[in-house]
């Protein structure tokens, strides 16, 4: 491991490199189509290209960089991750898979080895889904499932996506053909930290992923009556917040009293016209929620709705509950997590299996692609916080793995055979 220390210490570089580049004047932030985030595609373009790769900016604003292989008609092992951020983000999240895959591209590059497929670079320019709070744009273009529909979205200021994409360069006329033909799919692998605590707690410095959990993010309004704090009598309220409020808490109790790996969450959390001596008339707030097991998630999101609309009943309150994304639970590839495994064995390492509870950009490439995700280990599992971190060593860890996956692939998906 200690010969892989120099690239680790080289991507750990480039890793506070893209950290320094933020929309904020404190900590990091990048939401898809910011100034922040179009510099920060700008730095890895300028990488990839050192680098030797043929590189382009897709019609969405997507950083992709292609290594040929010398076999014509060679399928595609598309390398990915993220470069936008959550607010107030960590700085591994997302840019680890993106400076992780480009050192593994690097190193095959300068040792001179020939590689039987072709292998894509992606840096995903929206896989956290903050700005028009729906995820994964970046990679449903490449993955040929964007929704038209999504373009007429709007952010806070009331700007649509597609405006945002004809700022920063982009074509929405484009955004088909940015897909990958669906017979041209190798294989997808995507390097990231865990995110959660068991690598910490096990004292290991990676993982394979054996699934991702299905997800699914909804908007709530609650619509009352505004008025004056002062004058109108308790009994005679229709107080919006207070409905929230009591859904809120319900939304925590139900999800920790059904166990079976049911998560749920409020985020987000807006009062309309909001003024100390107004009884809040409007109240709009988020509602993530997540299982690995497609029945739980199903289940959970119908009882969290009815519970919602029971307290607006309760309270005369108007409820509207929209869902803007699902995604169904994924299990990553078998085969390619067979070498994934072995190759984690071959480094030295016990061979530890988790299920993750983040979303990832898999997500939608494991609809056209057989997906595989190594997981590397992160300080006490914290992540969207800027206290995330991951040691130097297990960086050097995850490199010796990778390099050996790689190798794993080159002997499995020889052309012609
Ligand atoms: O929300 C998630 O799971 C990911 O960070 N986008
Ligand atoms: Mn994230
Ligand atoms: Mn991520």
């Amino acid at each position: 491991m200690t010969g892989t220390m120099p690239r680790a210490e080289k991507i750990l570089s480039r890793i506070n490199e893209l950290a320094s580049v933020s929309e904020a004047a404190k900590g990091i932030t990048r939401r898809y189509g910011t100034a922040a985030a179009v510099e920060a595609g700008e730095k890895v373009r300028g990488w990839m290209r050192a680098a030797g790769l043929r590189v382009r900016v897709d019609a969405i604003g997507n950083i992709r960089g292609i290594w040929k292989s010398e076999n014509a008609g060679a399928d595609r092992l598309v390398i990915a991750s993220h470069i936008d951020t959550v607010i107030d983000a960590g700085r591994w999240d997302g840019p680890l898979g993106v400076v992780m895959g480009l050192d593994l591209l690097e190193n095959i590059i300068s040792s001179g080895r020939k590689l039987p497929f072709d292998v894509e670079l992606i840096a995903f320019c929206d896989e956290e889904g903050v700005r028009f709070h729906t995820t994964y744009l970046g990679s449903k273009v490449v993955a040929g499932s964007f929704e038209r529909d999504m373009l007429d979205r709007k952010d806070g200021e009331g700007v649509s996506l597609r405006e945002v994409i004809g700022m920063i360069g982009g074509n929405v006329e484009a955004l088909e053909g940015d897909a990958i033909p669906p017979d041209q799919w190798l294989g997808y692998f995507e390097i990231h930290i865990e995110q959660g605590p068991v690598l910490y707690e096990k004292k290991a410095p990676v993982a394979l992923v054996k699934g991702i959990a299905g997800q699914v993010r909804a908007e709530v309004v609650f619509k009352g009556m505004a008025g004056h704090a002062g004058t109108v009598p308790m009994d005679m309220r229709k107080d919006a917040l207070c409905g929230a409020a009591a859904f809120i808490l319900a939304v925590e109790e139900l999800a920790a009293r059904a166990g079976s790996g049911l998560v749920a969450t409020v985020g987000k959390l807006q009062i309309a016209n909001a003024a100390s001596n107004v009884i809040p008339g409007e109240v709009v707030c988020s509602v993530d929620i997540r299982s690995a097991d497609e029945v739980v998630l199903s289940q959970g999101h119908l009882q969290l709705k009815e519970l919602c609309e029971a307290i607006g009943a309760q309270r005369a309150l108007e409820v509207i509950w929209t869902v803007v994304q699902s995604s169904s639970p994924v299990v990553c590839d078998g085969r390619m997590n067979e070498l994934l495994g072995k190759s984690i064995r071959r480094a030295g390492y016990e061979v530890l299996e988790l299920v993750s509870g983040a979303g990832h950009d898999a997500v939608p490439i494991s609809a056209v692609s057989p997906v595989c995700m190594l997981f590397v280990r992160c300080y006490k599992g914290i992540s969207h916080h800027p206290q995330e971190h991951v040691e130097t060593e297990d960086l050097a860890a995850a490199i010796v793995v990778a390099d050996e996956f790689i190798h794993q692939l080159s002997e499995i998906w020889k052309y012609p055979l």
